[in-house]
């Protein structure tokens, strides 16, 4: 089912159901539908607005009743649930109108910047009607029910359309007017129940002016807590202040002992005068922060009361609603993971653990890079559900790459905060996104930051010459999933980067099918997780990017993982001198294990290194020679030393931004070649499982890279002291 597909919506003939689809249409970034039921609190039939986001429109499927000629009519249609229960609770922001208003009036006036954040945010917006009306003490919903709602005709504020969310006790009106119990208990349980929308709590109330109101007096009165967030644009904090009197007329009409009565005290927030002053919020935040009630008052100079301040900042208000309320499905999953892990942990953990937390938040701790050359701050993050083509994974463990620290010191030109770094990981499927077919939960992958979209079309997969497949590198490199936003959220539900399409310093991740390499569950993904970068590139640079053959000189340029990764290959590809080179000597034993026949310390030396191996230590140069320092100068000699006539130049270290690299082109003209590679040219997901495979079998092995383990991702920080300590080749961190 297509994205489009699934917007539009399914007319299928379906069983009778409670409630009326009144009318549907698309909107930007989903589906707005008005929908009326016979409500058992007011005793009449109820509309209510309901936006659903596009990747949640199959919540609600429109019938159309065929009256049998063939013909469509509205009126009475019915609805049914797609494919049985509900796996996947949507949030919901209740949104409660104003005097004056009725279920449309936020669609028409601030739907236009309200649903496409909501869509953003991964919740539905529901729009009650603001007060009773019609006709019908019965509430079986046909039209001849009894008496009709009482109205003040000509009063906006009492009657009909009064939006003051009270539950009347005084007749008339105490038969119908029970707006606080139909939008804080009868409504919710209802979208739970037909759509599995606002389910466990993940739901938030909002409004405007006396729907501002309500929005508060129902939140902050609510002892059970039952709403995940609150908040308010423009509200009337205090209809009961002596100045006001349309508030004070109303509740002397709605509630026995009127407006200064106990009943009233229930519904006022606050204190007061004059129509701006009626708001008055200042002194709610004053009351608020008298009784140690958090509240952020965000006063707009020059906007007025109407709906032009409502759509001038409603999306705010759907961020912060949507940070929250993905919180709450993450603790609200988290209790439910809990509860089915410990049953079944003796027989498949993973697959226990994902079905309870598929398709909902994760709340987790990840490493937030924060800013260029600051320490990573450990911090909870929310992680939503992957979309299509996505793929959410448990990290068990990452090690730690030099490309980590370099962004993180604000050397990659591609660098950005707050982000979530990490890309050399083990982990485990905990969920997948629509339309994935190649990896399912419980497995075990790798993710690759160069993907294999696989693609018939695309001529870099379909190239022997090339690992670099682009099919998501644009949103990769700016940090975003291929749809161009992001899966983390900070505590404040502020937006977090994606890097390198991998993000491993988090608990959990979401990265692109095309960037999963499922591997076997044979090798602990402690040492799997080694395959995820410097020991496939430095492999691979060898194997692949140069194709070294064997007896060939070698030099290898910086003794870190990857570049001991490089003098594996090196051996293995059965090179015949390979003399590596650093300015640790610390890194030369380690070397030498690994095949290095000669090490030497550049920093020692009284002449350029090129000079010494090309002249010096050979006659001519080496056949090949490899850069795995990433500094320009190390570049060019690792060129310069390289054989005259014949002899290959890899880079394979990341330069900082701004630096290049130069050489005089007769370095070139007399033979030598300068190339470069990325994953050391490995198809991510064709050859990762081969290489892990090698690893089972014992030809491969790669302890010896891991010199340092770290338990928990909170101790990423001190990794990175390790790997700046000179002894530590890859310090791997498990979650
Ligand atoms: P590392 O920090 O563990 O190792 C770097 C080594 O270089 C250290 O031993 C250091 O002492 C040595 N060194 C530094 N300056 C030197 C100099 N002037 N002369 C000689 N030796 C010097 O890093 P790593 O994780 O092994 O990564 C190495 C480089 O490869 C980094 O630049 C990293 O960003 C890059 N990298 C690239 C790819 C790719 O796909 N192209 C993949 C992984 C890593
Ligand atoms: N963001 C940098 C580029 C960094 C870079 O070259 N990254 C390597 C992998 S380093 C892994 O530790 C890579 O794969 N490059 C190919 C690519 O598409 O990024 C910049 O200079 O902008
Ligand atoms: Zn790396």
């Amino acid at each position: 089912m297509t994205e489009e597909e699934e917007a539009a919506p399914a007319a299928v003939v379906v069983a009778a159901a409670p409630y009326a689809i009144l009318s549907t249409q698309r909107v930007d970034g989903g589906i707005y539908h008005r929908i009326s039921h016979a409500s058992s609190s007011t005793g009449v039939r109820m509309t209510f607005g309901l936006f659903v986001p596009t990747r949640h429109a199959s919540r609600v499927v429109v019938v159309v009743a065929h009256d049998g000629g063939g013909g469509t009519g509205r009126g009475v249609a019915t609805t049914k649930k797609r494919g049985g229960g509900w796996d996947v609770v949507v949030p919901a922001m209740f949104w409660l109108s104003g005097l004056t208003c009725d279920d449309t009036n936020f669609a028409q006036k601030a739907g236009s910047r309200a649903f496409p954040a909501a869509s953003r945010e991964g919740i539905a917006i529901v729009m009650p009607d603001t007060s009773p009306r019609g006709g019908g003490g019965g509430g079986d919903g046909d039209d001849d029910d009894g008496p009709p709602v009482p109205d003040a005709v000509g009063r906006y504020d009492l009657g009909v359309g009064a939006g003051f969310y009270v539950d009347a006790t005084l007749p008339p009106w105490s038969r119908h007017y029970r707006m606080r119990t139909y939008v804080s208990s009868e409504l919710p349980s209802f979208l739970e129940r037909h759509f599995g929308i606002g389910g466990d709590g993940c739901r938030s109330v909002s409004g405007h002016s006396m729907g501002g109101h309500g929005a508060l007096t129902m939140a902050l009165g609510d002892a059970s807590g039952s709403w995940a967030a609150v908040s308010a644009l423009a509200p009337i904090c205090n209809p009961t202040n002596p100045n006001c009197k349309w508030g004070r007329g109303a509740f002397d009409a709605y509630l026995e002992g009127g407006a200064d009565g106990d009943g009233a005290a229930a519904y006022d927030a606050t204190v007061l005068d004059e129509f701006l002053d009626m708001l008055s919020p200042t002194t709610f935040v004053e009351a608020a922060r008298g009784s140690g009630q958090a509240v952020t008052c965000n006063a707009r100079e020059g906007y007025d009361h109407s709906y032009h301040f409502v759509s001038a900042h409603v999306d705010e208000h759907v961020r912060f609603h949507g940070a929250r309320l993905r919180r709450k499905l993450a603790s609200a999953s988290a209790a439910k993971c809990a509860i089915s892990t410990t049953t079944t942990t003796t027989t498949t953990t993973t697959t226990t653990t994902t079905t309870a937390t598929a398709g909902r938040p994760i709340e987790c701790r990840a490493m937030v890079a924060r800013a260029p050359g600051e320490p990573l701050s450990l911090e909870t993050v929310i992680v939503d559900p992957p979309r299509a083509g996505e793929v959410r994974v448990r990290v068990v463990c990452n090690a730690l790459c030099h490309t980590d620290v370099y962004t993180l010191d604000g050397l990659d030109p591609e660098g950005l905060f707050p982000s979530i770094l990490g890309h050399e990981a083990g982990c485990v499927v905990e969920s997948v996104g629509e339309g994935v077919t190649s990896v399912s939960p419980g497995d075990h992958i790798i993710p690759c930051y160069t993907p294999q979209c696989c693609k018939p079309s695309c001529v870099f997969c379909q190239s022997p010459k090339t690992n670099l497949c682009p099919e998501i590198r644009g949103t990769q490199g700016r940090g975003l999933m291929p749809d161009g936003t992001t899966r983390f959220s900070d505590k404040d539900g502020k937006p977090i980067y994606h890097f390198m399409g991998c993000s491993t310093m988090s608990e959990y991740s979401v990265i692109a099918e095309i960037s999963c390499a499922k591997i076997s569950k044979g090798l602990p993904l402690e040492k799997a997780c080694l395959f995820g970068c410097g020991v496939s590139t430095g492999l691979g640079a060898v194997w692949n990017t140069c194709k070294v053959e064997p007896n060939s000189s070698v030099a290898v340029f910086g003794l870190g993982a990857v570049g001991l990764a490089v003098v594996q290959g090196a051996r293995m590809a059965g090179a015949s001198r390979i003399i590596g080179v650093d300015i640790n000597p610390e890194k030369f034993p380690p070397a030498v294990a690994l095949g290095a026949t000669d090490t030497v310390d550049s920093s020692k030396l009284d002449v350029p290194i090129q000079s010494h191996i090309a002249g010096k230590m050979t006659p001519w140069g080496v056949d090949y020679s490899f850069d795995c320092t990433g500094n320009v100068n190390v570049m060019r000699a690792a060129l310069e030393c390289a054989h005259r006539g014949w002899g290959t130049s890899c880079v394979i270290g990341v330069a900082a931004s701004g630096h290049e690299i130069c050489t005089r082109p007769f370095q070139l003209v007399t033979g030598r070649t300068w190339k470069g590679t990325a994953f050391g040219g490995f198809k991510s997901r064709t050859d990762v499982p081969k290489l892990v495979e090698r690893c089972i079998e014992g030809t491969l092995p790669v302890d010896h890279f891991i010199t340092h383990t770290f338990d928990g991702v909170g101790s990423t920080n001190d990794a990175i002291d390790a790997l700046h300590g000179g002894s530590c080749l890859r310090a791997v961190v498990r979650y």
